[in-house]
C-alpha cells in the first residue's frame, strides 16, 4: 500500500546491516550476481518460493508456468538465472522466484541473506516467501501435507541460535497465524490432499538429530527414540525437517512474511527409512507445490 506515493516501511523488506551503506557495489556472490539492473529483472516479485532440491525448484517453475499461463508469458524462457554461479538455482515466473537452497540451515541461510539483498536492491514490495519441502511425519499419514504453525528447535524452543564473534546468539523463529489459516483455507477446497496444521522440529541433520535408528552412529535405543519422537507428538509437532526455525528467524528479522509447508514422507512413528516408490514421491513432492501455487493464484485474482 502506498500513501501519500511513499511505500510504507511494513510492506518492505528491512535490512538490518549499517555497513551496506558505505558499500559502493555489492556482489551477490553464490547467486553470482551484482546489482546492476535488480529492480528492472526483479522489482515485480511478490511471492518466493523456496525448496532444498534444484530439480525441484526447476519443476516447480516449469509448473507455475503452466498454471499462471495467460498472467505470464508462457513462451519465457525459463533459464537458470543464478545458474553460472554452481550453488543455488533460481527461475523467475512473472511475479514468482522459484529459488533452491540446498540441506539443513547453513546452505539455506547464505541463501537467504543474498536473497534479501535482492529482494531490497530491486525494491520489491510485499513479497511472501514458502518454503515447499519435505519432512518426516510425527503421526501422520505419509503423503499429508503440514502447514507449519510453529518452527521449534530440538529443544521444542521457537528458536534459531548461531555462533557469531564465538557466541550463541538466538532469534526468535516467528510464523505469520494469518498466512498459516489463509493457506489452510485454501488447502481446504483441494479434496485430495489430506492437510494439517502443527509443530515442526528443525533438526540439524537427517540421522540421530531426527532421532533415526539408521544413521552410520546411534547411541540411544529404539525406546529413547520412541519416547522422544512421542514426546514431539503430544507437544504438537507434526513433522521434522532442517530448516524451519532458520527461515521463520531469519525472515521475521528483515519483515518478510513467510510459511512453511512441508509433506510428510513418511510417518516417523511407524519407521526411518524413505523407500516411496518414485511415482508416488513425486506425487507426494508436488503437493505442497500445489498448494501454495493455488495460494498464489488466489491471491493474483484467479478464479
Ligand atoms: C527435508 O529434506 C531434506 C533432507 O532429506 C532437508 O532439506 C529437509 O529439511
Ligand atoms: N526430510 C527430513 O529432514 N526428514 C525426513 O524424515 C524426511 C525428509
Amino acid at each position: 500500500m502506498e500513501q501519500n506515493g511513499k511505500i510504507q516501511n511494513s510492506e518492505v523488506c528491512q535490512l538490518k546491516n549499517e555497513h551496506l551503506k558505505s558499500m559502493t557495489s555489492d556482489y551477490l556472490y553464490h547467486f553470482g550476481l551484482n546489482t546492476d539492473n535488480l529492480q528492472e529483472r526483479f522489482g515485480d516479485v511478490k511471492f518466493v518460493c523456496v525448496g532444498g532440491s534444484a530439480h525441484r525448484m526447476k519443476m516447480f517453475a516449469e509448473y507455475l508456468r503452466e498454471q499462471l499461463a495467460g498472467y505470464v508469458s508462457v513462451g519465457d524462457d525459463l533459464n537458470d538465472i543464478t545458474g553460472a554461479a554452481h550453488r543455488y538455482s533460481m527461475y523467475k515466473v512473472g511475479p514468482v522466484l522459484s529459488v533452491s537452497h540446498g540441506i539443513g540451515a547453513p546452505s539455506l541461510a547464505v541463501m537467504l541473506d543474498e536473497l534479501f539483498k535482492l529482494l531490497y536492491y530491486a525494491k520489491c514490495t510485499s513479497v511472501t516467501i514458502f518454503r515447499i519441502g519435505t519432512s518426516g511425519g510425527i503421526g501422520v499419514q505419509p503423503g499429508t501435507v503440514v502447514i507449519t504453525d510453529q518452527a521449534l528447535n530440538g529443544f521444542l524452543q521457537p528458536h534459531y541460535e548461531q555462533i557469531i564473534l564465538g557466541k550463541v546468539i538466538t532469534r526468535e523463529a516467528v510464523l505469520d497465524k494469518t498466512l498459516v489459516s489463509e493457506i489452510k483455507a485454501v488447502a481446504e477446497k483441494m479434496d485430495d490432499i489430506e492437510v494439517v496444521t502443527g509443530g515442526t522440529m528443525c533438526a540439524a541433520d537427517f540421522y540421530e538429530a531426527q532421532g533415526r535408528l539408521d544413521g552410520s552412529v546411534c547411541n540411544y535405543t529404539a525406546d529413547d527414540k520412541k519416547q522422544f519422537l512421542q514426546k514431539l507428538f503430544n507437544a504438537g509437532v507434526r513433522n521434522i525437517e532442517m530448516e524451519s526455525v532458520c527461515i521463520a528467524a531469519k525472515c521475521h528479522l528483515v519483515n518478510i512474511k513467510c510459511a512453511i509447508v512441508c509433506v510428510a514422507l513418511l510417518n516417523r512413528l511407524h519407521g526411518d527409512q524413505i523407500t516411496t516408490p518414485p511415482e508416488l514421491y513425486k506425487k507426494y513432492e508436488l503437493r505442497p507445490q500445489r498448494l501454495v501455487t493455488q495460494f498464489i493464484k488466489t491471491k493474483l485474482g484467479f478464479k
